[in-house]
């Protein structure tokens, strides 16, 4: 080999060296993430006098504490599987709570992304995806999984979820030895009537939000009684706001405010963001939908153009962004569709289905006492007006200002001053529903259907399949409650797209007995739509709005579309959701709806409880009333 060729190959290998060590097991950051329950940032940390919170404290003092964090969705599943897919669930149909809905192939769960960079992944142990895993995502998802187990000199990310602040613990029975706050000094939200069981809720979230900050606190010494505090990015955060009623459920800032706690040790210092400081704070807008693209971004790789959020720290820092955004689709056994957004101080929300309550009869949420005795307090007439909004019906828009509304209770959408905040954040939520792709304005039934033998991504995703922005437009006219639009709604029930045939309908519903009269012959013709979502809301106004015959022509189509056996579990919904709406308008078909069946043969995981609980809550209804 000549001089100048040996020289060369000297200074290949030298290359070819530097670059294996560049991306080396060992050069590689671990990667922690504590998550905890329904847990907002009530933590002392956060500046919460009430809350005992030491561990999680002594975090932030050497890490950097997100001041505006939101989890997108106000509820376990549909937030876990913003984080898993780095996409908005509305963009995948996988946003309803819960539902088992399948990934395009187009997109991974980023676990997969990091075990082909080589990382010994693990969750410990919760899942809750609403969307069908493909293949194995993870090295280990069990309560056994544990960075303990990887191979030597392999790189970790490592999940421990903790579940004793999740909704269950707060209504149920608490070790004595760990009742620690006084109720009496709980402080009682301004949507919540203060009573003795309210407070005593209140407290026993403080409570186990101590137990939690305990187990955090083994977390972190386990690591560093390893030795691997050094080399290990920490994550700390909370999976949605707290399981009280109006924080869990609900996509306001007190649903889907949450702590996050980033701590990246000094020899990973070039990966922090540029307001990095050990014990500061950011005042960056992120949320769950940025974790992936941060998580890829730390470990040096690009994030892919499909993800939906953004980076905030790493190679790929994408910087400040103005908006972050939630959403909420059906809620167990309900139905409801809405989005919000804040810049940081306005929170912004749109209603598209006003004309339900903002406290539908979800039987799970029902088991927590506050939700009880706040429902009776508002039967019996004894609530203020911001309490007892809960249990009214919605209007389309609201604004809330965080710095003298932090409760969000003062409405601002009417107020003159506020007007061009709302139009810059109405244009942001609508934005994105574009830029996304918001597949959550098709009827659930419409959705899957469409998708059969593809997925609701790539659905979404094809415009020739979804018109979203005539859908959406005519969601808006429905939702607006305007007068103005209802002849164009009527109109619009002959439209050839199926989904603008819903909303149209779904408008007249909104609009009561004026929507019935506006309509009446176009929704004598809709009873035999070929959409059976199209059906059952035309059969739900004629069945609550018309005369005895239209009621009676109504129930039967409803009755039809409420028998699990004969149709999808979506259609059963939505038609067992309108003669549970309908009350003593159904009383004629009270046997019929005894003798409706809660199972069938075709298998929905996830979702057993949901006929069972609609069929129950209408009965007792009828029951009541006689
Ligand atoms: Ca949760
Ligand atoms: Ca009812």
């Amino acid at each position: 080999m000549n001089p100048i060729a040996r020289i060369s190959a000297c200074l290949t290998l030298l290359l070819v060296t530097a670059f294996a060590k560049h991306v080396s097991a060992a050069d590689l950051p671990n990667i922690l993430w504590i998550t905890s329950e329904d847990n907002g940032p009530e933590l002392g940390c956060y500046g919460d006098d009430y809350a005992i919170t030491p561990h999680i404290d002594g975090l932030a003092e050497k890490s950097s504490r997100y001041l505006h964090f939101w989890s997108n969705a106000p509820v376990c599943a549909p937030a876990r599987t913003t984080i898993i897919t780095g996409v908005y669930p509305p963009a995948t149909g996988a946003e309803h709570m819960r539902s088992n809905v399948p990934l395009s192939p187009k997109l991974k769960m980023y676990p997969q992304i990091l075990r082909e960079a080589g990382y010994y992944c693990t969750n410990n142990s919760k899942e809750d995806y609403n969307q069908i895993k493909p293949g194995q995502v993870w090295d280990e998802s069990s309560r056994k999984a544990h960075w303990k187990n990887r191979k030597d000199g392999q790189p970790f990310f490592a999940i421990f979820n903790h579940t004793i602040s999740h909704e269950s613990q707060i209504r149920n029975k608490i070790d004595p030895k760990n009742t620690i706050h006084d109720p009496a000094k709980a402080r009682v939200r301004a949507y919540h009537p203060d009573t003795p069981e309210v407070r005593k809720d209140w407290a026993q979230y403080y409570d186990r939000l101590t137990m939690m900050d305990d187990l955090v606190g083994e977390n972190l010494k386990e690591l560093e009684d390893a030795g691997l505090a050094e080399d290990t990015i920490i994550f700390y955060y909370g999976d949605h706001g707290s399981g009280m009623p109006r924080s869990k459920r609900w996509p306001y800032n007190s649903g889907l405010h949450v702590p996050l706690i980033v701590h990246i040790p000094e020899k990973f210092s070039h990966l922090r963001p540029k307001e990095y400081s050990a014990g500061g704070t950011s005042d960056r807008l992120t949320a769950f939908i940025d974790l992936a693209p941060t998580l890829l971004s730390l470990i040096g790789q690009k994030p892919p153009e499909w993800m939906q959020g953004h980076a905030f720290a790493g190679r790929f820092d994408a910087g400040p962004q103005p908006f972050i955004y939630g959403f909420r689709g059906r809620m167990d056994e309900r139905y409801d569709l809405l989005r919000s957004v804040t810049d940081g101080r306005y929170v912004y929300l749109r209603q598209y289905m006003p004309h339900k309550i903002y406290g539908q009869y979800i039987q799970y949420m029902f088991q927590t006492p506050t939700t009880r005795v706040w429902k009776e307090m508002f039967d019996a007439g004894q609530l203020n007006e911001a309490q007892s909004k809960f249990w009214q019906r919605k209007p389309p828009e609201e604004l809330y200002d965080l710095h003298s509304d932090p409760d969000e209770v003062n409405n601002l959408a009417k107020s003159p001053e506020h007007q061009a905040v709302l139009k810059k954040l109405r244009k942001a939520q609508r934005d994105l529903a574009v830029k996304t792709r918001d597949v959550g304005f098709l009827p659930e039934d419409d959705l899957h259907s469409l998708a059969e033998g593809s997925t609701p991504y790539d659905v979404g995703h094809d415009p020739s399949k979804y018109d979203l922005e005539t859908v959406l437009t005519t969601a808006e006219d429905a939702s607006s409650l305007s007068a103005d639009k209802t002849e164009s709604l009527v109109r619009r029930l002959s439209d050839r797209n199926r989904a603008v045939r819903y909303w149209a309908a779904l408008g007249l519903l909104m609009r009561g007995e004026a929507g019935l009269k506006a309509g009446h012959a176009q929704l004598v013709v809709a009873l035999k739509d070929e959409s059976p979502s199209v059906r059952v809301i035309a059969a739900q106004v004629l069945a609550q709005f018309g005369s005895d015959a239209d009621n009676a022509k109504g129930l039967d189509v409803l009755l039809k579309h409420a028998s699990v056996e004969s149709n999808t579990i979506y259609v059963a919904m939505l038609a067992l959701n309108a003669l549970d709406e309908l009350d003593g308008r159904a009383a004629s078909a009270i046997d019929q709806i005894k003798a409706l069946p809660t199972k069938s043969e075709t298998r929905y995981p996830r979702m057993d409880a949901y006929i069972p609980n609609l069929k129950t809550k209408t009965l007792d209804d009828l029951q009541a009333a006689k």
